[in-house]
Protein backbone atom coordinates (compact mmCIF):
# COMPACT_ATOMS: atom_id res chain seq x y z
CA UNK A 1 0.00 0.00 0.00
CA UNK A 2 1.50 3.31 -0.74
CA UNK A 3 1.58 5.34 1.83
CA UNK A 4 -0.96 8.35 1.89
CA UNK A 5 1.29 10.67 3.55
CA UNK A 6 5.00 12.04 3.63
CA UNK A 7 5.14 14.76 5.82
CA UNK A 8 5.26 13.82 9.70
CA UNK A 9 5.07 16.61 12.27
CA UNK A 10 6.74 16.16 15.54
CA UNK A 11 4.62 17.73 18.78
CA UNK A 12 5.98 17.19 22.41
CA UNK A 13 3.49 17.86 25.18
CA UNK A 14 5.32 17.94 28.45
CA UNK A 15 2.64 17.94 30.74
CA UNK A 16 2.21 15.67 33.89
CA UNK A 17 -1.03 17.34 35.17
CA UNK A 18 -2.95 14.05 34.19
CA UNK A 19 -1.11 11.23 36.63
CA UNK A 20 -0.52 11.28 40.22
CA UNK A 21 3.21 10.31 39.50
CA UNK A 22 5.43 12.98 38.30
CA UNK A 23 8.07 12.76 35.51
CA UNK A 24 5.92 11.51 32.38
CA UNK A 25 6.72 15.83 31.10
CA UNK A 26 9.81 14.61 30.42
CA UNK A 27 8.57 11.84 27.81
CA UNK A 28 9.24 14.38 24.77
CA UNK A 29 12.77 15.39 25.53
CA UNK A 30 13.40 11.46 25.82
CA UNK A 31 12.18 10.41 23.12
CA UNK A 32 13.95 13.07 20.93
CA UNK A 33 17.16 12.13 22.52
CA UNK A 34 16.68 8.67 21.49
CA UNK A 35 16.53 9.75 17.93
CA UNK A 36 13.28 10.02 16.65
CA UNK A 37 13.40 12.72 14.07
CA UNK A 38 16.83 11.40 12.53
CA UNK A 39 14.81 8.21 11.92
CA UNK A 40 11.61 9.22 10.66
CA UNK A 41 13.72 11.23 7.89
CA UNK A 42 15.93 8.08 7.62
CA UNK A 43 12.55 6.70 6.49
CA UNK A 44 12.11 8.97 3.74
CA UNK A 45 9.72 11.67 5.39
CA UNK A 46 10.20 15.19 6.27
CA UNK A 47 10.46 15.87 9.45
CA UNK A 48 9.53 18.69 11.07
CA UNK A 49 9.81 19.18 14.89
CA UNK A 50 7.23 21.93 16.06
CA UNK A 51 9.00 21.72 20.06
CA UNK A 52 6.16 21.56 23.04
CA UNK A 53 2.97 23.04 23.77
CA UNK A 54 3.30 25.22 26.66
CA UNK A 55 2.24 23.15 29.42
CA UNK A 56 2.10 25.03 33.63
CA UNK A 57 3.98 22.96 36.03
CA UNK A 58 2.11 21.79 39.13
CA UNK A 59 4.12 23.93 41.33
CA UNK A 60 3.09 27.07 39.78
CA UNK A 61 -0.77 26.43 39.93
CA UNK A 62 -1.13 27.97 43.66
CA UNK A 63 -3.03 25.77 45.81
CA UNK A 64 -4.41 23.39 43.17
CA UNK A 65 -0.88 22.31 42.41
CA UNK A 66 0.66 21.86 45.50
CA UNK A 67 -2.38 20.27 48.26
CA UNK A 68 -4.74 19.68 44.62
CA UNK A 69 -5.18 16.05 43.21
CA UNK A 70 -6.41 14.91 40.13
CA UNK A 71 -9.23 16.68 39.07
CA UNK A 72 -8.13 19.68 40.01
CA UNK A 73 -5.70 20.23 37.27
CA UNK A 74 -8.73 19.38 34.56
CA UNK A 75 -9.43 22.99 34.09
CA UNK A 76 -5.52 23.32 33.17
CA UNK A 77 -5.48 20.32 31.21
CA UNK A 78 -8.11 21.57 29.24
CA UNK A 79 -6.43 24.33 27.78
CA UNK A 80 -3.23 22.18 27.29
CA UNK A 81 -5.73 20.27 24.95
CA UNK A 82 -7.68 23.07 23.15
CA UNK A 83 -4.02 23.79 22.24
CA UNK A 84 -2.76 20.69 21.13
CA UNK A 85 -6.02 20.25 19.05
CA UNK A 86 -5.57 23.50 17.16
CA UNK A 87 -1.90 22.12 16.00
CA UNK A 88 -3.13 18.54 15.35
CA UNK A 89 -6.04 19.69 13.02
CA UNK A 90 -3.64 22.27 10.84
CA UNK A 91 -0.99 19.06 10.72
CA UNK A 92 -3.45 17.37 9.13
CA UNK A 93 -5.24 20.08 6.91
CA UNK A 94 -1.36 20.71 5.68
CA UNK A 95 -1.75 16.79 4.43
CA UNK A 96 0.72 15.51 7.37
CA UNK A 97 0.62 13.52 10.27
CA UNK A 98 0.98 14.66 13.93
CA UNK A 99 3.10 12.62 16.07
CA UNK A 100 2.32 13.66 19.50
CA UNK A 101 4.66 13.24 22.14
CA UNK A 102 3.55 12.63 25.57
CA UNK A 103 3.28 13.56 28.11
CA UNK A 104 1.01 11.57 30.23
CA UNK A 105 -2.18 10.65 28.11
CA UNK A 106 -4.75 13.33 29.33
CA UNK A 107 -3.63 14.90 26.34
CA UNK A 108 -5.55 12.13 23.95
CA UNK A 109 -8.55 14.21 24.47
CA UNK A 110 -6.99 17.07 22.61
CA UNK A 111 -4.36 15.72 20.03
CA UNK A 112 -7.13 12.82 18.96
CA UNK A 113 -10.00 15.66 19.02
CA UNK A 114 -8.11 17.46 16.74
CA UNK A 115 -7.65 15.07 13.91
CA UNK A 116 -11.19 14.32 14.20
CA UNK A 117 -11.79 17.95 13.55
CA UNK A 118 -9.44 18.19 10.11
CA UNK A 119 -11.66 15.11 9.12
CA UNK A 120 -15.31 16.43 9.99
CA UNK A 121 -14.16 19.30 7.19
CA UNK A 122 -13.94 16.89 4.96
CA UNK A 123 -17.02 15.05 5.57
CA UNK A 124 -15.14 12.30 7.30
CA UNK A 125 -15.46 10.08 10.24
CA UNK A 126 -11.86 9.21 12.44
CA UNK A 127 -11.21 5.95 13.85
CA UNK A 128 -9.16 5.32 16.63
CA UNK A 129 -6.95 2.16 17.75
CA UNK A 130 -5.93 2.79 21.81
CA UNK A 131 -2.88 0.45 22.49
CA UNK A 132 -2.71 0.14 26.40
CA UNK A 133 -3.27 -1.96 29.80
CA UNK A 134 -5.60 0.64 30.87
CA UNK A 135 -9.07 1.69 29.28
CA UNK A 136 -8.80 5.48 30.06
CA UNK A 137 -12.80 5.49 30.50
CA UNK A 138 -13.50 7.28 32.99
CA UNK A 139 -15.69 10.64 33.99
CA UNK A 140 -14.71 12.89 36.99
CA UNK A 141 -17.80 11.51 38.11
CA UNK A 142 -16.69 7.87 37.95
CA UNK A 143 -12.81 7.93 39.04
CA UNK A 144 -11.69 7.05 42.27
CA UNK A 145 -7.89 8.52 41.61
CA UNK A 146 -9.61 11.50 39.90
CA UNK A 147 -6.30 11.43 37.29
CA UNK A 148 -7.21 13.35 34.07
CA UNK A 149 -5.19 10.93 32.14
CA UNK A 150 -7.76 7.88 33.16
CA UNK A 151 -10.33 9.56 31.19
CA UNK A 152 -9.61 10.59 27.89
CA UNK A 153 -11.65 7.62 26.17
CA UNK A 154 -14.63 8.81 27.80
CA UNK A 155 -14.43 12.24 26.79
CA UNK A 156 -13.47 11.31 23.15
CA UNK A 157 -16.58 9.32 23.10
CA UNK A 158 -18.84 12.67 24.50
CA UNK A 159 -19.18 12.14 28.53
CA UNK A 160 -17.85 13.80 31.11
CA UNK A 161 -16.86 17.00 31.45
CA UNK A 162 -17.92 19.48 28.81
CA UNK A 163 -14.53 21.03 28.48
CA UNK A 164 -12.78 17.78 27.62
CA UNK A 165 -15.83 16.30 25.69
CA UNK A 166 -16.28 19.11 23.18
CA UNK A 167 -12.60 20.38 22.11
CA UNK A 168 -13.41 18.93 18.86
CA UNK A 169 -15.53 20.65 16.24
CA UNK A 170 -17.09 17.34 16.05
CA UNK A 171 -19.32 15.56 18.76
CA UNK A 172 -18.45 12.93 19.59
CA UNK A 173 -15.25 13.43 18.58
CA UNK A 174 -15.09 9.60 17.76
CA UNK A 175 -17.82 7.03 17.76
CA UNK A 176 -17.42 3.78 20.15
CA UNK A 177 -18.21 1.84 16.82
CA UNK A 178 -14.69 2.99 15.03
CA UNK A 179 -12.87 2.64 18.71
CA UNK A 180 -11.09 -0.24 19.78
CA UNK A 181 -8.69 -1.04 22.44
CA UNK A 182 -5.77 -3.49 22.32
CA UNK A 183 -3.71 -4.39 25.40
CA UNK A 184 -6.27 -3.81 27.94
CA UNK A 185 -5.58 -5.73 31.39
CA UNK A 186 -6.60 -3.38 34.15
CA UNK A 187 -10.01 -2.36 34.26
CA UNK A 188 -11.85 -0.66 36.87
CA UNK A 189 -15.56 -1.73 37.26
CA UNK A 190 -17.03 1.67 35.77
CA UNK A 191 -15.04 1.33 32.49
CA UNK A 192 -16.07 -2.63 32.15
CA UNK A 193 -19.52 -0.83 32.45
CA UNK A 194 -18.81 1.89 30.13
CA UNK A 195 -17.44 -0.85 27.18
CA UNK A 196 -20.56 -3.15 28.01
CA UNK A 197 -23.10 -0.54 27.88
CA UNK A 198 -21.79 1.47 24.59
CA UNK A 199 -20.49 -1.70 22.58
CA UNK A 200 -16.82 -0.87 22.50
CA UNK A 201 -14.42 -3.54 20.54
CA UNK A 202 -12.21 -4.28 24.00
CA UNK A 203 -8.99 -6.45 22.95
CA UNK A 204 -8.03 -7.17 25.89
CA UNK A 205 -4.08 -9.10 26.80
CA UNK A 206 -6.40 -12.36 27.33
CA UNK A 207 -7.57 -11.90 23.58
CA UNK A 208 -3.46 -11.46 22.23
CA UNK A 209 -2.81 -14.64 24.57
CA UNK A 210 -5.75 -16.78 22.61
CA UNK A 211 -6.05 -15.57 19.06
CA UNK A 212 -2.52 -13.93 18.89
CA UNK A 213 -1.74 -10.71 18.33
CA UNK A 214 -1.85 -10.68 14.27
CA UNK A 215 -6.22 -11.58 14.43
CA UNK A 216 -6.26 -9.22 17.35
CA UNK A 217 -4.70 -6.55 15.29
CA UNK A 218 -6.90 -7.11 12.32
CA UNK A 219 -10.29 -6.87 14.05
CA UNK A 220 -9.23 -3.81 15.41
CA UNK A 221 -8.23 -1.76 12.19
CA UNK A 222 -11.25 -2.92 10.62
CA UNK A 223 -13.25 -1.31 13.26
CA UNK A 224 -11.60 1.61 13.20
CA UNK A 225 -11.23 1.62 9.37
CA UNK A 226 -14.68 0.91 8.77
CA UNK A 227 -16.92 4.02 7.10
CA UNK A 228 -13.77 6.49 8.40
CA UNK A 229 -11.40 8.70 6.82
CA UNK A 230 -8.55 7.55 8.64
CA UNK A 231 -7.34 5.86 11.73
CA UNK A 232 -5.86 7.51 14.90
CA UNK A 233 -3.62 5.08 16.97
CA UNK A 234 -2.55 6.22 20.38
CA UNK A 235 -0.32 4.25 22.21
CA UNK A 236 0.45 4.46 25.87
CA UNK A 237 3.98 2.94 26.44
CA UNK A 238 2.63 0.95 29.32
CA UNK A 239 0.53 -1.36 26.59
CA UNK A 240 3.78 -3.24 26.27
CA UNK A 241 4.96 -5.31 29.06
CA UNK A 242 7.42 -3.41 31.81
CA UNK A 243 9.96 -6.17 32.02
CA UNK A 244 11.00 -4.57 27.92
CA UNK A 245 9.16 -0.89 28.73
CA UNK A 246 10.53 -0.33 32.91
CA UNK A 247 9.72 3.52 32.19
CA UNK A 248 6.47 4.34 32.51
CA UNK A 249 3.91 6.01 34.97
CA UNK A 250 1.57 3.39 35.66
CA UNK A 251 3.32 -0.47 34.90
CA UNK A 252 0.55 -3.53 34.43
CA UNK A 253 2.29 -6.60 34.46
CA UNK A 254 1.47 -9.50 31.40
CA UNK A 255 1.39 -7.31 28.28
CA UNK A 256 2.50 -7.04 25.29
CA UNK A 257 6.19 -8.33 23.90
CA UNK A 258 8.20 -5.98 22.06
CA UNK A 259 7.83 -8.22 18.75
CA UNK A 260 3.51 -8.18 19.71
CA UNK A 261 4.29 -4.51 19.57
CA UNK A 262 6.44 -4.51 16.46
CA UNK A 263 3.93 -6.31 14.59
CA UNK A 264 0.76 -4.19 16.06
CA UNK A 265 2.75 -1.20 14.43
CA UNK A 266 4.17 -3.04 11.32
CA UNK A 267 -0.14 -3.78 10.51
CA UNK A 268 -0.71 -0.29 11.40
CA UNK A 269 1.97 1.22 8.56
CA UNK A 270 0.89 -1.60 5.91
CA UNK A 271 -3.23 0.09 6.17
CA UNK A 272 -1.67 3.40 4.47
CA UNK A 273 -4.65 4.79 6.47
CA UNK A 274 -2.70 6.35 9.87
CA UNK A 275 -3.51 10.02 10.01
CA UNK A 276 -2.50 10.53 13.54
CA UNK A 277 -0.36 8.88 16.56
CA UNK A 278 0.50 9.54 20.08
CA UNK A 279 3.15 8.23 21.68
CA UNK A 280 2.60 9.11 25.47
CA UNK A 281 2.88 7.70 29.69
CA UNK A 282 7.07 7.38 29.21
CA UNK A 283 8.55 7.83 32.51
CA UNK A 284 12.48 8.69 32.38
CA UNK A 285 12.57 8.93 36.06
CA UNK A 286 11.61 5.21 36.21
CA UNK A 287 13.58 3.88 33.21
CA UNK A 288 16.55 2.16 32.59
CA UNK A 289 19.49 4.93 30.49
CA UNK A 290 16.84 5.71 27.82
CA UNK A 291 15.53 1.88 26.93
CA UNK A 292 11.39 2.58 27.01
CA UNK A 293 12.58 5.60 24.68
CA UNK A 294 14.57 3.97 22.49
CA UNK A 295 12.17 1.15 22.21
CA UNK A 296 9.27 3.53 21.50
CA UNK A 297 11.34 5.07 18.73
CA UNK A 298 12.04 1.59 17.52
CA UNK A 299 8.15 1.27 17.56
CA UNK A 300 7.12 4.36 16.12
CA UNK A 301 9.93 3.59 13.31
CA UNK A 302 8.58 0.66 12.80
CA UNK A 303 4.51 1.99 12.54
CA UNK A 304 6.08 4.55 9.62
CA UNK A 305 7.10 1.95 7.66
CA UNK A 306 10.72 0.93 8.20
CA UNK A 307 9.77 -2.84 7.79
CA UNK A 308 8.74 -2.00 3.94
CA UNK A 309 11.46 -3.67 1.94
B1 LIG B 1 -3.17 5.61 31.62
C1 LIG B 1 -6.64 4.01 36.75
N1 LIG B 1 -7.67 3.40 35.95
O1 LIG B 1 -8.11 5.87 36.63
C2 LIG B 1 -7.11 5.43 37.17
O2 LIG B 1 -1.84 5.29 32.00
C3 LIG B 1 -5.34 4.07 35.99
O3 LIG B 1 -3.20 6.76 30.69
C4 LIG B 1 -5.33 5.06 34.86
O4 LIG B 1 -3.73 4.50 30.84
C5 LIG B 1 -4.13 4.91 33.94
O5 LIG B 1 -6.44 6.04 38.00
C6 LIG B 1 -4.11 5.97 32.89
C7 LIG B 1 -6.41 3.17 37.96
MN1 LIG C 1 -3.47 5.52 28.82
MN1 LIG D 1 -2.11 3.01 30.57
MN1 LIG E 1 0.17 5.24 32.69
Amino acid sequence: VPRKVDAVRIIGVPMDLGASRRGVDMGPSALRLAGLADRLAQLGYTVEDCGNVRVPDRTTLGPAGEGGTGRDFLPSIALVCEELAALTATTVRLGAVPLVLGGDHSLGAGSVAGVATALGERGQRLGLIWLDAHGDLHTPETSHSGNVHGMPVAHLLGSGDPRLSHVSSVYPAVRAENLAFVGLRDLDPPEKAFIRQAGIAAFTMRDIDERGLRAVMSDAIEIASRGTGGIHVSCDADWVDPAEAPGVGTPVRGGATMREAHLAMEMISDTGALVGMDLVEINPILDRHNHTAELAVDLLASAFGRGIL
